[in-house]
């Protein structure tokens, strides 16, 4: 047997975000339950699957579908809703979606830890969460890091579905990270996410005498895709905290305020400091 991956989630009746469990071939129940548990911070009891019939044998497991992760209690959808410990918190939900070692988990580390590890670390999906101060009010942001080195339909499984906002990352250096976009654009087609925020951002501005990638051409994608535009040297930490709040602004003034909608491109007048480097 392989490995694979499921989504996992809380048992709870308020949309959770899921995260990412890889079940090992050798892993038993007990295991699986245990490592369930401690990637949600609680003491996992019981599994229910989608329809709330419980899982208690490793080979009803199957890769990819989504598992309810439980104390003890019912299954969500059968309790009283009395019963429920309801805590509405404002939640924000942002996926990075990226060809091969662009970045993603470098930018994911840097804006979650502010750190930067230099080595590559080729890290398979997962979701971060911290906790942020948007006009006086908590937030959960959650980060949704994909990876290449995953099965392709690892980023685009019912997991990465759960992202309101996305950034699209390339390296400023490498091509084929660039005119990977037609390819993940058509994959937010397929789960309708092409209408939500979206912002286009070259990554390893620091490295400017391998650029391949010109800078109008990142801008032209962008308003292409009706998206935001940066440049952004995770490395150095240029324009990442920029590039988040521009997002997560957006995104929270959709979600949460009043302000319509409108288009993004007027970010692409941000000024990039990477061009005086
Ligand atoms: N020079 C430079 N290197 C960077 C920058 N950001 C990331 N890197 C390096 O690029 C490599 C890949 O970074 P990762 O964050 O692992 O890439 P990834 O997109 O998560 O890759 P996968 O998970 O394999 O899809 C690492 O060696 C990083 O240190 C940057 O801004 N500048
Ligand atoms: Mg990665």
């Amino acid at each position: 047997m392989e490995e694979f991956y499921i989504s996992i989630t809380r048992n709870t009746r308020v949309r959770e975000v899921r995260k990412q469990l890889k079940i090992n071939p050798n892993s038993d129940f007990k295991e699986i339950l245990q490592a369930a548990g401690k990637k949600l911070g609680i003491e996992a009891k019981i599994l229910y699957n989608r329809s709330g019939a419980i899982i208690n044998n490793r080979n009803d497991i199957k890769s990819e579908e989504t598992l309810y992760v439980s104390q003890g209690e019912e299954f969500w959808s059968r309790q009283s809703k009395s019963a429920q410990n309801i805590k509405e918190s404002r939640t924000l939900t942002i996926g990075i979606i990226g060809h091969r070692a662009v970045g993603k988990s470098a930018l994911t580390t840097r804006y979650i830890e502010k750190a930067y590890r230099d080595n590559f670390d080729p890290r398979i999906a997962d979701t971060f969460t911290k906790e942020i101060e948007i006009k006086n009010k908590k937030v959960i942001l959650n980060i949704l890091d994909s990876s290449m080195l995953d099965e392709i339909m690892v980023s685009f499984s019912d997991w990465f579905e759960d992202g309101e906002g996305y950034i699209m990352l390339y390296s400023i250096t490498d091509k084929d990270s660039f005119e990977s976009f037609n390819y993940f654009y058509e994959h937010l087609a397929t789960i309708n996410k092409t209408d939500v925020p979206l912002v286009i951002v070259g990554n390893k501005c620091d490295m400017e005498e391998q650029r391949v990638i010109k800078k109008e051409d990142g801008m032209m994608l962008a308003k292409s895709f009706n998206a935001g535009f940066f440049e952004i040297s995770v490395k150095k930490d240029i324009n990442v905290t920029e590039m988040f709040e521009h997002l997560i602004n957006r995104l929270y003034d959709i979600k949460y305020g009043a302000m319509r909608r409108e288009n993004d491109v007027e970010s692409t007048e941000l000024k990039c400091k990477c061009n005086i480097l």
